[in-house]
């Protein structure tokens, strides 16, 4: 297929649009985006690369002793099967699971961020199948970015939508910030990327208007990049999780000096005796000053003295990445970051305040678009069990064991069945070595996937999906101004087919066809799609094509919500009228309701627990397993970009020149990273943009074994996740804890080994 016509598509990472010319898919950006994304570049290459599925595979073992426990998966030979043959085989698996066990043995969350088109959003047409074909499945809730948060902030303010989306602008950031406290920083790498679409990447140039307007940024954290060049930053490292020490000394700073705003505090918030005892130590004995924190943080005590001054006096915004809390006890620096901000008393003003994540996607910061997007239904799910999403790997370790979260007690549901599209949990979880042994227990593993992922290799069944430049669809999200027709750019690689194409089939299969497609085809169902918002633009008087119009044309503009500052402004202006959902109607700095589920690892005001996953004489460094430049997690790690980055073909590893000289460590050598769970290679970056103490690694390698047979193999590739604990933030939120670890690295010696993480599985046989 080539085309002479540019066809408008997107990406998360971008709306882009593109011709097939005949040296390949020939990209440009959308004409409105100030700062295009390079993420881009990964998409050419990926889609003839040898790394793609072509057609659908059965793991031997299970083709040949059915269903069942199997401690091969993930080094089990593949069988090649025609795709009548592998439906039917998965039609009759999935009725003798439903009519044995229930749809309650199914686990259906399939957390991942697929693809950017509305429609064919594999992890709603996951959903939407298991809902309307098998009667439901296990769910899993919240998130691996905000599991902590998600849980604790509509408890002492609000929403995630309303902390994190309908608050503080980048446009109020550039006109109105005086001085902005970034936890975590606000890495322009992470605003690249927001889920549905992005036509507009415009952090950069509101960080530069406002550092240009006189605007201090201050970067708390490990890594010196983590704020543009442009935000003119100063930077402050910080040793990993132990922020909420430093704001606790912040806020005891400004109470000792009476710096803190008493008056917001006695009418816009709950809980302020509270905190105010904990921060002077009436119960404990330890009052929570600038030396107690000092030698906690690393950060000297007078330092932190002038800084909590600094905040004062002018419009101050306190923003916590979502980094801070992918840690244990993750929730406290999210609620004492909103603490410190209640006692600045700025909550509310334009530029001013708590922005939870400011910056950490390109959703965030922005306004909104007034009118729907398109969106799958998903059906209803007759299923009521849940997991908080993290704990999948407890879920299949210890069916029917306890479990706290969120005030409740809870039992792991029993599954037999486990089904995947969309997402790769062996990008996205935590301590993979143990996450085999859990899949290791299950009946079935299914998993549709484009490429060779570790998710694939480990599946019974594989079934090639498209990817998004193969299909047609519609692009659009909640916060970007543009609704983009996205067109076909290329044939479908293979026998790969679409998401709704597999399970439609499967439907058909299990005699369900028409309550899943509603007997729609793929252009039937854009259309659909597509009219919520048309009838939405035309009611508003605008410009609202048909659906040939807007199929034929370069995009349709959207409007935008007014930038209103949101709940908070209205809560800032009216506390009675405007009050917060929480059980005070305010924000809480202590909450009765936490004090009252009695967890020690998240009691009832923001608190400083002392993490135990800390750096000890075997493993003396910290990981910062944090999300990578080059790449959304590990989609497209072949692609140009991701690929140009990597060294000596792994990972690479950027280490401190003093910690690197420690170990005889050289720019270029491949290291090995290890703890008692796991070791990966990686190739080292020596680089004073990391703080002494600290190694980054960050995520989206494809996990590679060098000896899949082996209970811990060495990963040749860099996957962080072989380190990475698997436990829960806290018995509140079970939210997951992969940013941090403890590690040791040493110069690696042996002979090294390939990384074969992009090449098919061998051998594959062909069917008998
Ligand atoms: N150590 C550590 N671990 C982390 C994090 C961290 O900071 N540190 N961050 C966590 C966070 S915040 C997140 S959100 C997760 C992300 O984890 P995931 O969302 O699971 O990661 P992705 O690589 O985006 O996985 C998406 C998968 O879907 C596939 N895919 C894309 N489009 C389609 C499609 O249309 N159909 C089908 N069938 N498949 C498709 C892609 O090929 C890819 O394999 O990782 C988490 N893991
Ligand atoms: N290019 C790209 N962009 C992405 C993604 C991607 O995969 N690729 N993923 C997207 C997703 S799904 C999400 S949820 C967001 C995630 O957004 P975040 O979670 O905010 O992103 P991270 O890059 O993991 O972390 C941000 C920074 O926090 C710092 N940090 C780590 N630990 C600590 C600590 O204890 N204290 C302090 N002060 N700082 C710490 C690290 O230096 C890190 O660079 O990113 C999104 N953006
Ligand atoms: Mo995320």
């Amino acid at each position: 297929m080539t085309t002479t016509a540019w066809l408008p598509h997107s990406s998360h990472w971008g709306a882009f649009s593109a011709r097939m010319g005949a040296a390949g898919l020939e990209l440009r950006p959308h004409p409105a985006d100030p700062d295009p994304s390079a993420l881009l570049h990964n998409m050419p290459t990926a889609l003839n690369h040898r790394a793609r599925v072509a057609q659908p595979m059965v793991r031997r073992g299970w083709l040949e002793r059915g269903p069942g426990p199997d401690a091969r998966r993930g080094r089990d030979e593949f069988v090649a099967l025609p795709w009548d043959r592998a439906l039917d085989l998965l039609g009759a698996e999935l009725a003798r699971v439903r009519d044995q066990h229930g749809p309650g043995a199914v686990f259906g969350g399939s957390y991942g961020w697929s693809s950017a088109g509305r429609f064919h959003h594999a992890q709603s047409q996951v959903h939407r199948f298991l809902n309307t074909v098998l009667g439901g499945y296990v769910r899993s809730v919240n998130s691996y970015s905000a599991g902590a948060s998600g849980v604790i902030l509509p408890r002492i303010v609000g929403t995630m939508e309303d902390v994190a989306r309908r608050n503080v602008t980048w446009e109020a950031v550039a006109q109105h910030s005086e001085i902005v406290l970034a936890f975590g920083g606000m890495a322009l790498k992470n605003s690249a990327v927001a889920s549905g679409g992005i036509s507009r990447h415009v952090e950069r140039g509101a960080m530069d208007q406002a550092a240009r307007r006189g605007c201090q940024f201050i970067c708390i954290g490990p890594l010196r990049d983590d704020l543009p060049e442009e935000a003119r930053a100063e930077w402050w490292p910080i040793r990993p999780n132990t922020d909420t020490a430093l704001m606790l000394a912040l806020a005891h700073t400004l109470l000792a000096e009476s710096l803190h705003d008493e008056a917001f505090l006695a009418t816009h918030t709950a809980g302020w005796p509270v905190l105010r005892g904990y921060l002077l130590g009436e119960a404990d004995g330890q009052p929570k000053h600038a030396e107690w924190a000092a030698p906690i943080t690393g950060i000297d005590a007078t330092r932190i003295r002038d800084l909590a001054r600094r905040l004062t006096g002018r419009r101050s915004l306190i923003t916590v990445a979502h980094s801070l809390q992918r840690a244990e006890f993750g929730e406290q620096p999210v609620w004492m970051g909103l603490a410190l901000a209640a006692m600045l008393g700025q909550i509310g003003l334009p530029g001013g305040g708590y922005h939870y994540a400011l910056g950490a996607l390109g959703h965030t910061g922005r306004r909104s678009v007034a009118v729907p997007i398109a969106a799958l239904p998903q059906g209803s799910n007759a299923v009521r069990a849940f997991i908080p999403v993290a704990r999948i790997a407890d879920m299949l370790l210890h069916p029917a064991e306890g479990y706290d979260y969120d005030g409740r007690s809870y039992a792991y549901p029993d599954i037999r069945t486990v089904y995947w599209a969309g997402g790769n949990p062996f990008h996205h979880h935590q301590d993979l070595n143990r996450l085999r042994r859990a899949f290791a227990r299950v009946d079935t593993l299914v998993v549709h996937e484009s490429a060779w992922t570790a998710t694939a290799r480990h599946a019974d069944i594989v079934l090639p999906a498209t990817l998004t430049m193969e299909r047609e669809d519609i692009g659009g999200a909640p916060t970007d101004p543009v609704l983009i027709p996205m067109r076909r750019l290329a044939e479908p690689f293979g026998q790969a087919r679409d998401d709704f194409a597999i399970f439609a089939a499967l439907a058909a299969r299990l005699g369900r066809e028409h309550a899943f497609t509603e007997s729609r085809d793929v252009r039937g169902w854009l259309r659909h799609l597509y009219e919520p918002t048309r009838a939405a633009l035309a009611e508003r008087g605008l410009p609202a094509p048909d659906f040939d119009g807007f199929w034929n044309g370069p995009g349709l503009d959207l409007p935008f919500a007014p930038d209103d500052g949101g709940i908070l402004r209205r809560f800032r202006d009216d506390p009675a009228g405007q009050a917060l959902h929480t059980p005070s109607g305010r924000i809480e700095l202590a909450s009765e309701v936490i004090a009252g589920f009695g967890y020690a690892d998240c009691p009832g005001h923001p608190a400083w627990i002392a993490p135990r996953d800390v750096p000890h004489a075997a493993a003396p460094l910290h990981l910062v397993a944090n999300q990578p430049a080059t790449r959304l997690h590990s989609q497209l790690d072949f692609g140009a970009t991701s690929q140009a980055a990597k060294r000596r073909g792994r990972e690479a590893m950027r280490i401190h020149p003093d910690d690197a000289a420690a170990r005889g460590i050289a720019d270029r050598d491949v290291v090995r990273l290890f703890n008692a769970r796991g070791a990966c290679l990686a190739t080292a970056t020596l680089s004073d943009a990391v703080m002494q103490g600290v190694v980054h690694l960050p995520t989206g390698a494809w996990y590679d074994p060098e000896d899949p047979a082996q209970d811990a193999p060495l990963c040749v590739h860099g996957n962080p996740n072989v380190l990475t604990r698997d436990v829960g933030t806290s018995s509140l939120a079970q939210g997951c804890t992969g940013q941090l670890t403890a590690v040791e690295v040493e110069r690696f010696t042996g002979n090294l080994p390939p990384v074969r993480a992009f090449d098919p599985p061998l051998p594959i046989l062909a069917a008998v």
